[in-house]
């Protein structure tokens, strides 16, 4: 079994009795529809059209070739594919054997991927062709070296490593081999973090599956949807608020966009009679953008009816916009891959959709508001937020010093967000856990000046947000250079950040060298003094 913090046994008591967690393995969304609707559509994607009956025999071939192998209850396996049809084939297949998959982002590079790949060991590695660290083999070369046995790639022509062809290969699951137990870790979602390393999010099968049903019935999803994935398939939010999976769980349909681009998507929708949508708020203002530019688009998303809109702060004007110029309802949403997700309900007055951020899926999710020293703010008051709950994780995967700092006794989550709650909704108002929000992707900023110290002649380095029109935040890094040293031009630094395998999308917008980083009274850097001088640069700029 992989270890994972349990809830405690009074709590999963009672998320039990409430009906909350309902001890079934996630791989029943796939067998309740191959019992309903076996023959209905599931998954588009660009011309491949698959039944709910083509996922389940996909999955089901390459579960039983890799329990052949000797694989299931114990291991786990890194999987990193663009938002394509096999992610969900692939997602199953190793649910359906009990093998515990991180669905590694597609953007993430080489040192994201080896970190998760050290903090789980996989036995199994699923990954695309298409992707620059499998271009060709040392990387995979490096991750058998490290104990991967499997290693299956799509777009690869290779029999003995081709996925397309273990999908087709019909296998049947030897005797014995299952889901873990719905109490037990079902999959590892990632963290947006805050520390020096990716950590990763245990799972269950009972708290996710609870999050995707109570979230299908707030959205309204039935056999009728037809759900476009535009975000990153791996995503919380398009996995499961209510995403994809919420979209198996009613029977509809899910239709597969490469990205976000607007001209793109607004063909989907308009080819699929796509009728719900989940961004993040730049892609919104893009898609908004294209409509006023030419107002005879706006046919295109006739079908459209509902648009899900989280992952970062939308701005009310922009969120006022929504219905008027692209024709469909607006939901809210503020999640995290930790657990609790908000959400402004269908029924609620306009007021509530444009200006909050919405409230809590459980009855049983518990929120604190907070002040500096943890006493509880009144209504209306900001305050940073603590939660516990059904489908709250109790701890980070194997990281019992941030664990300590991250959770209180009662098995609080301290996200890091400051919110205000007025008439039982909340607003997300600001942050005080030291991480960028780029336009809904997630930066550390320990992570990238650890990076940044790696430099010769880097000897301090603090990474802060800058706020942005577009973006809602940058990121722009200060630094230090050693005594000496020639100035660092930004494509050198940027180039010294690639050579380090980050994603692209943590690399700093913008480089400031000082001759010394601000202090705090206790000796900390300084980032509000940081923060402050950009904001006065541009003030004057
Ligand atoms: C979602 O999940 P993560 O794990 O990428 O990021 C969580 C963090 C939150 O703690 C908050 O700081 C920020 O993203 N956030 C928002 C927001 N939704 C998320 N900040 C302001 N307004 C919002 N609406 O981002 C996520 C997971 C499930 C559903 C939706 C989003």
């Amino acid at each position: 079994m992989i270890e994972f913090s349990p809830w405690p046994p009074e709590l999963a008591e009672r998320y039990r009795q409430a009906g909350y967690w309902i001890d079934q393995p996630l791989t029943h969304i796939l067998d309740a529809q191959m019992a309903a609707a076996p023959e209905a559509e599931a998954l588009v994607c660009g011309a491949r059209r698959f039944s709910y009956a083509d996922l389940d025999r996909m999955s089901r071939n390459l579960a039983a070739h890799l329990a052949g192998q000797g694989l299931g209850h114990g291991d786990t396996a890194l999987v990193q594919l663009p938002n394509v049809a096999e992610f969900y084939v692939v997602f199953f297949a190793l649910l359906r054997i009990g093998v515990v998959p991180v669905n590694a982002l597609f953007s993430h590079r080489r040192l994201e991927l080896a970190a998760y790949a050290q903090q789980i060991a996989p036995r199994v590695v699923i990954a695309s062709r298409r992707h620059e660290l499998f271009r060709d083999d040392a990387f995979v070369d490096e991750l058998r070296a490290g104990g991967a046995q499997h290693v299956l790639l799509l777009d690869e022509d290779a029999p003995a490593l081709s996925l397309a062809q273990r999908l087709a290969r019909p296998g049947a699951l030897p005797p014995g081999a299952g889901p873990t137990p719905a109490d037990q870790v079902a999959f590892f979602q990632l963290s947006g973090g805050s520390t020096g390393t990716p950590k990763l999010i245990p799972r269950t099968h009972n708290d996710y599956d609870y999050s995707i049903r109570a979230s299908v019935e707030i959205s309204g999803v039935t056999a009728a949807t037809r759900f476009l994935c535009a975000l990153p398939a791996a995503h919380n939010f398009t996995m499961s608020s209510p995403g994809t999976l919420g979209v198996f769980h009613a029977g509809g349909t899910v239709v597969m966009a490469p990205s976000p681009e607007p001209l793109a998507c607004f063909q989907l929708i308009a080819d699929q009679r796509v009728t719900m949508a989940a961004l993040v708020p730049p892609a919104v203002a893009l898609w908004l953008r294209a409509v006023e530019e030419d107002p005879a688009r706006r046919a295109m998303l006739d079908s459209l009816d509902l648009m899900l809109v989280g992952g970062a702060s939308f701005a009310e004007a922009t969120a006022r916009q929504v219905p008027e110029r692209l024709g469909c309802r607006l939901q809210q949403v503020f999640g995290m891959a930790e657990g609790l997700v908000n959400y402004t309900r269908l029924t609620d007055p306009a007021e509530v959709i444009f200006t909050t951020q919405g409230r809590p899926i459980s009855p049983d999710d518990e929120l604190r508001i907070l002040d500096e020293d943890g006493n509880p703010v009144p209504d209306g008051t900001p305050g940073a937020l603590a939660t516990r709950g059904p489908y709250t994780f109790r701890g980070y995967y194997r990281s019992p010093e941030h664990n300590a700092k991250a959770f209180d006794a009662e098995g609080f989550y301290h996200s890091g967000d400051v919110v205000v709650r007025q008439g039982g909704n909340l607003r997300v108002v600001g942050r005080i856990k030291d991480q960028i929000n780029r336009g809904g992707e997630k930066i550390a900023a320990e992570e990238i000046e650890n990076l940044l110290l790696r430099h010769p002649d880097i000897t301090h380095a603090a990474l802060v947000g800058v706020e942005d029109s577009h973006l809602g935040e940058k990121s722009c890094a200060f630094l230090v250079l050693r005594d000496g040293a020639a100035k660092l031009s930004p494509p050198a630094l940027r180039r010294h950040l690639l050579d380090l395998g980050i994603a692209e999308y943590k690399l700093p917008d913008r480089f400031r060298q000082l001759p010394e980083l601000p202090l705090t009274a206790v000796g900390k850097i300084d980032k509000r003094r940081l923060r402050d001088s950009l904001a006065a640069a541009a003030v004057t700029a």
